[in-house]
């Protein structure tokens, strides 16, 4: 209590900090090259220097001692065989590959890194890397005057992270989600650095509990751990999309998900019976608002007992679950890590009796309060526990379920540390560790196990999982929602900064609860939500137990309507989303893109939090206050149309734009193309035709590469895919399109028609050199293409 009140800050209670004593590395005694390694030896300890690729270094150090390999699960690359060049001279060593050049001073041992034109990456200046004050390993990295700082995952706050302080430990946050709260549930630790124009990425792969500080020191930096060695990559970008490339190269990218996991959802904690569920659906039916999942919170549950169903509340999930699917409508259950201690529950038993649990080196499972009571938890550590795990997931496939939602896997324990005793010695394939080295990692190998579980057991059906915690890596499993938010306006606001950060992070596939989680909403602000919501990545309305209904239609039908609107957008950009979608799982690129992203070199893009992009080319200025009807809205170089009234904006400057509530305000770069489909009820229903649109732009070459596949199986990776690239040209009265097409995949609809905005003028256009059509109806200029 006191804690909470001004007698927390009264004079006798301020702490004289310890000037913080540092324990440095110490100089450089011997160095040898390896391959593509450079092996260093100092006065007290270790460090190895390790080309992953020509634009990847690895640095693992052990400030005491000998040994330096550190792995962790969140790696899946192979380092590539490079030859890099090294050279001693009598106070500096010198490696570098075609990329990446190392300058390393031997008294005292300090590693600048460089691009291959000499600017310098990360240098360490006066500080290097040792321990800290309290024993933990710690790296201090030169902070320029003009870095700004990304990434680190899901965070709160605005989007640019220096004067911040963040640790990453995985951790069930009910309330609040403040500025100053952190950590939250997942543990990304990488950032981007963007100074000048020019990104680089640094990604501390260290599972324990682990601190950026970009807050205390002026003018350097320092990333630390509590435990372990150091261990880090450097990549050398200069964009941030080749920073992405670099980051997704290292942890992996994210598998194109099914068509339907990107419509629209609607959860609640809990939708509770049977009938509620099937009422639930028939009022969006009835009601004609798209919808492609329900999902089943944890009343679903016989005594929440995971793998079972409360018999008197869902007499017939099977029948449940085929009858919506009929319909285009998924069901999604949650799926917790905890399982009741019940020596008559099977998971119960068979876990125990092949000692499948977490528990203490001296032998007792690990157990602790989580929903069901008593419980205990996989030790997904040990990979025949991930399987046993996946396997169960039979139990939901043979329902009919395509998708399951992980809580809870930070675990959350309902005690003091909010999470497993810190002493659980995890079976770690042979190799014993701590919960305290490993708890950041228990949400990632959970969803591992869950996915690849439901895709053995899929038959060639494409997994979706959506999961609260995880590592780096997590996006190789699953899409990530950033837990319990409130219904805030404030928290309207940070959803766009968190999840632009989440996708920075090679995260791209996210969401936050449309609406807020927890409070009770309103009609504005979750009509103003659902219009953010329908461009995020993952779009799922979601409200707390008691809280005021929060279904489209919650607050009557003015806002109904407009909602419905906005998910029916979501339907019709659905192609330019997949698309995007397709992107991020080739190049790691995020969705949902802060604007620095595309205009690294525009100084007015590197703070905006209240502005996104969708893919390269359309930005989206929602409103997030409420009675507001006008925002400013900055659009960068270029030349910008309304995407609603197809007016004209200059780029490289604020404009006041106006927005009633029926309005979210979105704007197209001129000289480039978006891809539409039509309006429909759910995924599983197939486009006839689809709509490119172009926006005219006198004298430009614009290009669009145009995906698509099944939506739901893996046959895309054997070549069952159609990919269509669209060039196009305008000159003088001529507008030229070449396009051409690859892949073996037909799809479902058959012709394409080109939407031509802007052009008042009169011209030709040709199609691969032959001419086209052109339709004028009213506004609209229109040809129509066929595959
Ligand atoms: O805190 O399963 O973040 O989405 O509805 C309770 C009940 C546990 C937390 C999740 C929330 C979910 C709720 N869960």
């Amino acid at each position: 209590m006191l804690e909470d009140s001004s007698f927390a800050i009264q004079p006798s209670q301020s702490k004289i900090f310890a000037k913080s004593t540092f324990f440095d590395i110490g100089n450089l005694v011997s160095s040898q090259k390896s391959g593509p390694e450079v092996i260093l030896q100092t006065e007290t300890g270790k460090v190895i220097i390790k080309f992953i690729r020509e634009d990847i270094v690895q640095i693992t150090a052990n400030p005491l001692g000998d040994s330096c390999f550190v792995s962790s699960p969140a790696v899946v690359a192979e380092s590539q065989p490079i030859d890099i060049k090294y050279r001693e001279e009598t106070d500096s060593i010198y490696c570098h590959s075609l990329k990446l050049i190392l300058a390393i001073t031997k008294c005292p041992l300090r590693i600048t890194i460089l691009d291959a034109k000499g600017n310098v990456i990360v240098s360490e200046g006066q500080r290097g890397m040792g321990y800290g004050s309290s024993k933990e390993v710690i790296c201090f990295k030169e902070m320029s005057e003009t870095d700004y700082f990304y990434g680190f995952g899901e965070k709160t706050g605005y989007l640019n992270k220096r004067g911040e302080k963040l640790t990453m430990w995985n951790t069930d946050v009910y309330a609040p989600h403040n500025p100053e709260t952190d950590p939250l549930y997942q543990s990304i630790p990488f950032f981007i650095t963007l100074r000048d124009g020019k990104a680089h990425g640094v990604f501390f792969d260290h599972t324990f509990r682990s601190t950026f500080d970009l807050q205390s020191e002026e003018k350097y930096y320092s990333f630390s751990a509590d435990g372990g060695l150091l261990n880090y990559y450097v990549m050398v970008g200069p964009s941030p999309r080749d920073v992405l490339e670099q980051y997704t190269f290292l942890t992996g990218r994210m598998p194109i998900p099914p068509k339907w996991a990107i419509g629209y959802h609607q959860s609640r904690y809990s939708y509770e019976t049977e009938e509620e569920v099937l009422t639930l659906a028939k009022t969006f039916i009835k009601k004609e608002i798209p919808l492609d999942a329900i999902y089943l919170d944890i009343h679903y549950m016989d005594g929440y007992r995971v793998f079972t169903f409360d018999k008197n509340k869902f007499p017939n999930p099977e029948k449940m679950v085929t009858e919506l699917k009929k319909l285009g409508i998924r069901i999604v259950p949650i799926v917790d890590p905890g399982v009741k201690q019940d020596v008559e529950y099977p998971i119960y038993k068979e876990g125990i009796q092949q000692d499948y649990f977490c528990k203490y080196i001296e032998g007792p499972v690990y157990i602790g309060d989580v929903w069901a009571g008593r419980s205990v938890f996989p030790d997904f550590t040990k990979k025949s526990v991930k399987e046993w795990w996946g396997t169960k997931h039979k139990y939901y496939t043979d329902l009919g379920i395509e998708g399951i939602w992980n809580d809870m896997n930070e675990p959350a324990v309902f005690n003091e540390s909010k999470t497993m005793d810190l002493s659980v010695m995890h079976h770690n394939n042979g190799n014993p560790k701590s919960h305290r080295e490993l708890h950041n990692l228990y949400g990632l190998l959970m969803s591992e196990a869950t996915y690849e579980g439901l895709k053995k057991e899929l038959n060639g059906l494409r997994p979706f999982v959506l999961t609260r915690a995880g590592y780096s890596g997590i996006q190789r499993y699953a899409a990530v929602w950033t837990g319990d938010n409130r219904s805030f306006w404030e928290h309207l606001q940070m959803t766009l900064p968190m999840i632009m950060n989440l996708g920075l992070s090679g995260v791209a596939f996210s969401g936050a609860d449309v609406g807020g989680f927890a409070h009770n909403s309103n009609g504005e602000l979750l009509t103003r939500w659902t219009q953010v919501g329908a461009f995020t990545p993952y779009f799922r309305n979601h409200s707390v137990l008691e809280s005021v209904r929060q279904e489209p239609w919650s607050f009557g039908e003015k806002y109904e309507e407009i909602m419905k609107r906005y998910i029916e957008l979501r339907y019709e950009w659905l192609p330019q989303l997949y698309t995007l979608f397709v992107e991020s799982n080739r190049t790691g690129a995020p969705i949902m893109r802060p604007l620095f992203f595309e205009y690294p070199s525009d100084e007015q893009t590197y703070q905006i939090s209240d502005q996104f992009m969708f893919g390269d080319n359309v930005i989206i200025a929602p409103i997030m206050e409420p009675g507001k009807t006008h925002r400013t809205v900055f659009l960068p170089e270029g030349r910008w149309v309304d995407y609603w009234t197809e007016e004209d904006y200059d780029g490289k400057q604020y404009h006041l734009v106006k927005a009633e509530l029926n309005t979210l305000p979105i704007f197209v770069k001129k000289g480039s193309m978006i891809l539409h489909g039509q309006k429909k009820l759910s995924t599983n229903i197939k486009d006839e035709k689809l709509f490119l649109h172009f926006y005219y732009e006198p004298n430009s070459t614009s290009s669009f590469t145009l995906y698509d596949d099944d939506g739901m199986t893996f046959s895309y990776l054997d070549g069952v895919y159609f990919k269509q690239t669209f060039e196009v040209k305008t000159t003088l009265g001529k507008i030229e399109i070449y396009t051409k097409t690859e892949g073996s995949y037909q799809p479902e609809w058959s012709e394409i028609e080109f939407v031509i905005h802007g052009s008042q003028k009169d011209f030709d256009l040709y199609l691969n050199g032959s001419q086209l059509d052109i339709i004028k109806e009213q506004d609209r200029v229109t040809a129509l293409m066929y595959h």
